[in-house]
């Protein structure tokens, strides 16, 4: 086991597909941190995993993906399962950033941001993180820059993801623009 192999997996199992591991989020997404061991433990790999572990994986992990309070553990972000994860809606930076591919620009700039598989918009907080998003999908990303003070003023709902990434039901075209 390593502890990216690790953090991929409880990514996995708290983002998309908690019901494989016999889990159920509750409604902000955290489960029991040792329901959550006890489900990764049934494979060979992580069979003398501890919450020391999963403590340490998440404080070296370079991005925070994963929150762990008190006897539960929850993803921060990146959800898709059927339930939308409730989080309080809280006034954003003026600016935030996405990065993203050439290929999806034509269709963003017509229906604006939309969250796709997962249930929220991701934006990032600095175009560093952003250009690191982006990458992901192409070389060269465009980075595009919202408005989101006069989004939020509007009534366009932001949320609070980690110390980088923060979260939109979605982001109408009006308020981006290229960099
Ligand atoms: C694009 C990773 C066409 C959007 C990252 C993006 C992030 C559209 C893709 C986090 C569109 C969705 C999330 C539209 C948006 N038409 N394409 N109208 N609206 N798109 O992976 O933001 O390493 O769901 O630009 O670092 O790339 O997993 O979102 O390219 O923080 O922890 O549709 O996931 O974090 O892709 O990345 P994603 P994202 P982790």
């Amino acid at each position: 086991m390593t502890y990216s192999q690790l953090s991929k997996e409880i990514s996995y199992a708290l983002r998309h597909a908690p019901q494989e591991y016999g889990l159920t989020l509750d409604e902000q997404g955290w489960v029991p941190v040792e329901d959550l061991i006890a489900a990764l433990k049934k494979q060979v790999k992580y069979s003398d995993l501890t919450v020391q572990d999963i403590t340490f994986m998440i404080q070296t992990s370079e991005k925070k993906r994963h929150e762990f309070a008190g006897n539960r553990i929850r993803a921060l972000y990146g959800h898709s399962t059927e339930e939308k994860i409730k989080k309080d809606a809280v006034q954003p930076p003026d600016v935030l950033y996405h990065g993203t591919a050439h290929k999806f620009m034509q269709k963003i700039l017509g229906q604006g941001l939309i969250s796709k598989d997962r249930q929220y918009v991701h934006l990032s907080q600095d175009r560093e993180t952003a250009i690191n998003v982006g990458q992901r999908r192409d070389t060269d990303p465009v980075i595009l820059v919202i408005d989101a003070l006069a989004a939020w003023k509007d009534g366009v709902k932001f949320y609070h993801g980690n110390e980088t990434i923060w979260l939109a039901d979605e982001v109408p075209a009006k308020y981006i623009s290229r960099t």
